[in-house]
């Protein structure tokens, strides 16, 4: 036998390459140095990160997997590390590069044109541009099938109508893919749309109880008028728009583990040094039980990511692998979250020991992107052959 390390329980990193451990390490130098000294402020003003996007962009960190116009082409396992190191810090540092990379340079990547490529891509990657994806409305979440928002073809162009809500990066986006419903043929198409474009306009929520590093806003399109060449041609169907949230959720799945193992490291250090009854807090049988349970799900979800990763890189991913890895880790973040949040005692309530916030955000990264009732269905379906969606 090996001495068991419980810091690498799975011995995870034997099985990263020397590129992704590198790029690794790059993404966690960057969030620790750059990211983590700034959290809490963040947090408590529910301010807005500029520095983000420009700093990850100088490390070829933003859209990642792309090849070419001025992305790393690095591959999806490497997507996933970074979303852990950022999540690490806060999941709403995550969720300002997941969209920027998964839902706004993937789907320009996918479905747009070659002009529209190099006008758009290099920017984003830069981060000089920053992106938001609009598919969520006020009255349509979980069902986007049933949208409301519309594209008509008018001479010399298009025009949108509609609105979007809990719309991440929003109120500081440059540049919008907006989902619509085309009146010519009732098919879900995406549109670039650019800040300042007349009728469109992104006011921010306030006030959030979860991800408030992360800017969130609604969209207003009132008669939005487009050109032509702002349609992203190669969309057509709901199945465009998921393409987008199989890479997001994917990311998802790796970030919200990396929230976990924060807070797993805080609450075993917390029960280390804190005493009572004259005994270390983890001296307890249940607190090393909460420790374990959290450390056990830390290693699987891990593991989950990698494989689905790997498959990916070989092609043969279908989208309920991410379905259950994004279910299961963001459910088992969770829970664990706080549980572990229960070592700190009265101290859960003070912002400082960042389980709490962690926690907080938890809730919502289990909402996000497919709720997690959502995803048991996307997956009861493909069990049963029945879709609990359909009437
Ligand atoms: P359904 O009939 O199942 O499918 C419609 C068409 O889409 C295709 N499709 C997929 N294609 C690729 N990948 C997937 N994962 C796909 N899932 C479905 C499907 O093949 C079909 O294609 P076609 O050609 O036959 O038309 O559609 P439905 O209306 O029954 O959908 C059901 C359901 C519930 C699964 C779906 O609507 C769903 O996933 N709802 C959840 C909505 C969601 O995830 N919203 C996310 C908004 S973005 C966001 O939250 C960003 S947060 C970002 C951050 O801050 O990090
Ligand atoms: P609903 O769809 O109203 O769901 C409410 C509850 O009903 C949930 O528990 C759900 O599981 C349950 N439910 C719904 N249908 C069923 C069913 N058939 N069977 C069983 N249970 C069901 N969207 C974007 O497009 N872009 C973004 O950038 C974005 N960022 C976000 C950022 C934040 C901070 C938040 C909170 C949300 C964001 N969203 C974004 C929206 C997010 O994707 C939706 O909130 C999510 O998909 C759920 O939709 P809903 O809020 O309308 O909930």
């Amino acid at each position: 036998y090996v001495k068991f390390n419980w810091e690498d329980p799975f011995n995870l990193e034997s099985l990263l390459t020397e590129e992704e451990r590198a790029i690794q390490d790059t993404a966690r130098e960057f969030c620790q140095e750059n990211l983590m000294p700034k959290v809490l402020e963040g947090w408590r003003t529910e301010q807005f990160n500029h520095d983000i996007l420009p700093g990850m962009g100088k490390l070829g960190l933003l859209g990642p997997t792309i090849k070419g116009y001025g992305c790393a082409g690095v591959n999806h396992v490497a997507y996933g590390l970074i979303a852990r190191e950022l999540e690490r810090v806060d999941s709403g540092y995550r969720s300002t590069a997941s969209v920027q990379s998964s839902l706004v340079m993937h789907p320009i990547h996918e479905f747009g044109t070659e002009a529209q490529k190099e006008k758009y891509l290099p920017r984003l990657a830069k981060g000089e541009m920053i992106g938001a994806f609009g598919l969520t409305e006020p009255n349509h979440g979980s069902d986007p099938a049933n949208m409301q928002t519309t594209a008509e073809d008018v001479d010399g162009g298009y025009i949108l109508r509609g609105s979007k809500a809990w719309i991440s990066n929003a109120p500081v986006a440059d540049l919008f893919v907006i989902w619509a419903k085309c009146k010519w043929d009732n098919k879900i198409r995406g549109f670039l749309v650019e800040k300042g474009t007349k009728g469109l306009s992104a006011p921010p929520v306030k006030h959030k109880i979860a991800l408030r590093v992360s800017l969130t806003g609604s969209i207003g399109l009132e008669d939005v008028r487009i050109s032509h060449d702002a349609l992203l041609p190669g969309s057509r169907g709901l199945g465009s728009p998921f393409s987008c949230l199989n890479s997001a959720r994917f990311g998802i799945s790796w970030g919200v583990t990396g929230a976990l193992e924060d807070c797993f490291h805080r609450a075993r250090q917390y029960a280390l040094e804190r005493h009572q009854f004259d005994r270390p807090l983890a001296s307890f049988q249940l607190v090393q039980k909460k420790l374990a349970e959290a450390h056990t799900e830390i290693a699987l979800g891990l593991l989950a990511s990698l494989h689905v990763g790997r498959l990916k890189e070989q092609g043969l991913l279908a989208p309920e692998m991410v379905s259950m890895v994004k279910k299961n880790n963001c459910g088992k973040a969770l829970h664990h979250s706080r549980t572990l949040l229960d070592i700190l005692g009265g101290n859960a309530a003070a912002d400082e020991y960042h389980i709490g916030r962690h926690a907080a955000n938890l809730q919502i990264t289990n909402t996000y992107e497919g709720t997690n009732d959502i995803h048991a269905l996307i997956l009861g379906k493909a069990i049963t052959g029945i879709s609990a969606f359909a009437n």
